[in-house]
C-alpha cells in the first residue's frame, strides 16, 4: 500500500511539473521582436518607428532582419537607422540597405563586436527600443487615399531574420536534417562507364543521387513575431480632442489647456487653428475659434 500511495505522488509531482514548464515556455518565448504601432499625423514629415527585442536567456551579438513596408501610400522607409538611447547604440556595425528598386524592403544588419571576445547584449525584458525605424510622410494629397500601413517582418529563412548569441548560433531554430535529391545526365559514355556527369533538373536522366542536408526552420514555438502599423490619420484643423469633430468639447479641451493645467492637445497642429507661422497654440488660436463656431468667422487652417 506505501509503494502504490509513492507512485501516486511521483506521477502526480512529474505531470504537474510538465504542465508548469509548457505554461512557462508559451508565457515567455526565448526570443521576441516586435514593430510598434506608431501614429503620426498628415502635418509630420517623418515618424520614428521602434523595433523591440526581448529574450527570456539568451545573449544577443549580431541580427539580420527584413523588413517590408506593405500597401507603401503614406510613407517611404529610410535607410537611416536611429540607434541613440536604442540597445544598440554602442554596437559596432549597424548596417541597412534596400532590398529591390521600390525602396519598400529594408534589410538591417547589426553586429555588437567584431573583435574577441564577442560579447552580446543580456537577456532583455524589451522595454528599451532595440533601434527605431524612420518612415518618411508622403505629401498630404497622397495620404488621403488611404491612412493605415503594415510593417512586417519576413522570416521565411535564416537569410531574411537571424538573430544570433555570441557563438554565432543562431537563436530560436530547429534544424531540420531532409532528403536532396539530385538527377543527372552521362554526357560521356565509355562502354558502359561514365566519364562526364551533368547535373540536370529535367529528364532523360541516367542515375540519381539522394543527399541528406540540414535544414534551418525558425521555431515558432520559441519565437514570437508581431508587425507593425503605422497610422497616419487624417483628422480636421480645430479637432483638438481628437474625437475627429471640431465643436464646442474642442473649445472646452483648448480653455482647459491653456488656462486650467489640462491635457494637451492630442495633437498640437490641430490647435493651431490661425495657422501662424510660428505653430504655437496660444490665446489668438481660442479667440479664432471662437469666431469660427459662434460668429460665422474664417473656419480653422492650421496650415
Ligand atoms: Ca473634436
Ligand atoms: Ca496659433
Amino acid at each position: 500500500m506505501r509503494t502504490r500511495t509513492c507512485i501516486l505522488c511521483c506521477l502526480f509531482l512529474i505531470v504537474g511539473g510538465t504542465f508548469l514548464a509548457s505554461i512557462a515556455s508559451a508565457q515567455t518565448p526565448a526570443l521576441e521582436i516586435r514593430i510598434d504601432t506608431v501614429e503620426a499625423t498628415v502635418y509630420d514629415t517623418a515618424v520614428e518607428v521602434p523595433v523591440y527585442l526581448a529574450t527570456s536567456e539568451d545573449s544577443v551579438a549580431s541580427f539580420t532582419l527584413w523588413i517590408r513596408l506593405t500597401h507603401p501610400t503614406l510613407c517611404s522607409l529610410r535607410t537611416e537607422i536611429v540607434t541613440a538611447g536604442t540597445l544598440i547604440e554602442d554596437w559596432q556595425y549597424i548596417h541597412a540597405q534596400y532590398i529591390g528598386d521600390d525602396g519598400n524592403d529594408l534589410r538591417v544588419v547589426g553586429v555588437h563586436n567584431v573583435v574577441f571576445p564577442v560579447i552580446g547584449l543580456p537577456p532583455q525584458s524589451g522595454e528599451t527600443p532595440f533601434f527605431k525605424l524612420v518612415l518618411d510622410i508622403k505629401e498630404p494629397a497622397a495620404v488621403f487615399m488611404s491612412d493605415e500601413v503594415d510593417l512586417e517582418l519576413i522570416t521565411q529563412a535564416p537569410d531574411f531574420f537571424t538573430v544570433s548569441d555570441p557563438s554565432q548560433r543562431p537563436i530560436g531554430y530547429q534544424i531540420d536534417t531532409v532528403p536532396d535529391t539530385s538527377f543527372w545526365r552521362c554526357l560521356a559514355w565509355e562502354g558502359e562507364e561514365c566519364f562526364d556527369w551533368q547535373r540536370v533538373s529535367l529528364p532523360p536522366y541516367d542515375s540519381i543521387s539522394v543527399d541528406l542536408v540540414e535544414q534551418l526552420h525558425l521555431d515558432t514555438a520559441e519565437v514570437h513575431v508581431s508587425n507593425g502599423l503605422v497610422r497616419v490619420p487624417e483628422l480636421p484643423c480645430g479637432d483638438i480632442n481628437g474625437d475627429n469633430l471640431v465643436d464646442l468639447s474642442d473649445l472646452i479641451a483648448l480653455v482647459s489647456y491653456l488656462f486650467q493645467g489640462g491635457a494637451p492637445p492630442a495633437f498640437v497642429w490641430a490647435a493651431n487653428v490661425n495657422g501662424s507661422e510660428n505653430l504655437e497654440v496660444d490665446l489668438s488660436d481660442l479667440i479664432y475659434l471662437v469666431n469660427f463656431l459662434f460668429q460665422g468667422g474664417q473656419p480653422p487652417q492650421c496650415y
